[in-house]
């Protein structure tokens, strides 16, 4: 029987990705974006170039509905009645869940109730159905951080994916549903959201060296994070849902880094000097920060046989390549133009 997947926040990082790798694999996969005043579907654009929707037969499609809108949720399982349902909407960022808490509330802990209640209401049991938990959960937790350490959460994101991650355990228990948590650590790529630290980081190298940026503005240089790649862990996600049975997992590489690290490695690339560039600013400070993550993914690796394939160095390398490219820069070109950068910058 053919697979058919429901993505939930498809237009985003990790929904570009994951609807790339189904559809390898033959899935029809419908994803779901809620509305905005102007279109943002460049992370897909190329997968409707590959699957005409005009089409009835198409393998892909994409429908409006909203995680904060139950009649949305509940048409659209009515209507493509999925075998997977993997629910990657969000909002996202931790930064900004402490301005919009409320929101982030909604979206984030009563969507997934919405999609999980709408699921079971059908009657559909058989439907597998993924959460997107998140190593914020651990929050202040010291690490390393598995599947047995306590949440602590420090931000309204955090406490909205703990609340996430409890319901979708708790439909799991109460009504048998096949229901898992994927807990993933930070994982980045070319397509990650611009305001994140890695690619606010790369996308401001590639601006500086093409003279259109002179500093970057930051907050916290000392955290401390375990970054892989957004196209390994859809992998993982994926092999989530194909386990024999719902469980909890955690995805993450192993490696922790700071921001400092992570400036060294990138401005490095183009023989920079990061201190050069880098303003830390108490703007980009959060009201209580999560210190350090470093994830332990030893479950994954026995039972899904889960394992990152690219490295620190070559997400680095990988996301400021992708940034120059799209100012028509390969990476001798950057740094050559780096080089009449140094001494400006040094004040010579
Ligand atoms: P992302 O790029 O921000 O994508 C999230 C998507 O959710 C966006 O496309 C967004 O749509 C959509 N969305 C937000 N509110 C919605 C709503 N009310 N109804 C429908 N869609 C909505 O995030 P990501 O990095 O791909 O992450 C995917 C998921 O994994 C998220 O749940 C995130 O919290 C979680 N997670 C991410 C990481 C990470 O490091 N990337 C780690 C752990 C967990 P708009 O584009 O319209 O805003
Ligand atoms: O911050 C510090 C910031 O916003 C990383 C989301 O995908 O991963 C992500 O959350 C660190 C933090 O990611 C700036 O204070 C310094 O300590 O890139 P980030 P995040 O907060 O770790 C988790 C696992 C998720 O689930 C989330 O969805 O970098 N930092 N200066 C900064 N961060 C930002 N954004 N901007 C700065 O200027």
């Amino acid at each position: 029987m053919t697979k058919r997947a429901l993505i939930t926040g498809v237009v985003g990082q990790d929904g570009s990705y994951l609807a790339e790798l189904l559809l390898s694999k033959g899935y029809i996969v419908r994803g779901i974006t809620r509305r905005a005043s102007y279109p943002h579907t460049q992370r897909i654009d190329h997968l409707f170039k590959q699957h005409d929707d005009r089409d009835p037969a198409t393998q892909f499609r994409v429908t409006y509905a909203d995680l904060t809108d139950s009649s949305s949720l509940g048409n659209v399982l009515q209507e493509f009645e999925p075998t997977e349902v993997y629910n990657l909407a969000a909002q996202s960022h931790v930064g900004i869940s402490f301005e919009t808490g409320e929101s982030t509330l909604d979206i984030n802990a009563i969507g997934p109730f919405r999609l999980l209640d709408s699921i079971r209401r059908a009657g559909a049991k058989d439907v597998r159905y993924y959460q997107a938990s998140s190593s914020e959960m651990f929050g202040a937790s010291p690490p390393p951080q598995s599947e047995a350490t306590p949440f602590l959460p420090q931000s309204p994101y955090g406490v909205s994916k703990v609340a996430a991650f409890y319901l979708t355990r708790m439909h799991r228990i109460a009504y048998g549903m096949f229901a898992s948590n994927g807990i993933l650590f930070n994982h980045e790529s070319p397509r990650r959201g611009l305001n994140f630290v890695t690619r606010k980081i790369t996308l401001s190298i590639s601006q500086i060296v093409a003279g259109e940026l002179d500093r970057i503005q930051l907050g916290n240089l000392d955290a401390k994070r375990d970054w892989g790649f957004s196209g390994d862990y859809v992998e993982g996600i994926w092999r989530i849902l194909q386990h024999s049975e719902p469980d909890d997992f955690v995805i993450a590489t192993g490696e922790m880094h700071t921001v400092r690290d992570f400036l060294g490695k990138t401005f490095g690339i183009l023989d920079l000097d990061w201190e050069d560039f880098v303003t830390q600013t108490d703007r980009f400070l959060r009201p209580a920060e999560v210190p350090a993550l470093l994830g332990d993914a030893t479950k994954a690796r026995k039972l899904l046989g889960w394992k990152p394939t690219v490295g620190f160095d070559e997400l680095c390398r990988m996301m400021l390549e992708s940034d120059l490219a799209a100012k028509g820069l390969t990476l001798d070109q950057a740094k050559a133009k780096a080089k009449l950068l140094k001494p400006r910058r040094r004040g010579a």
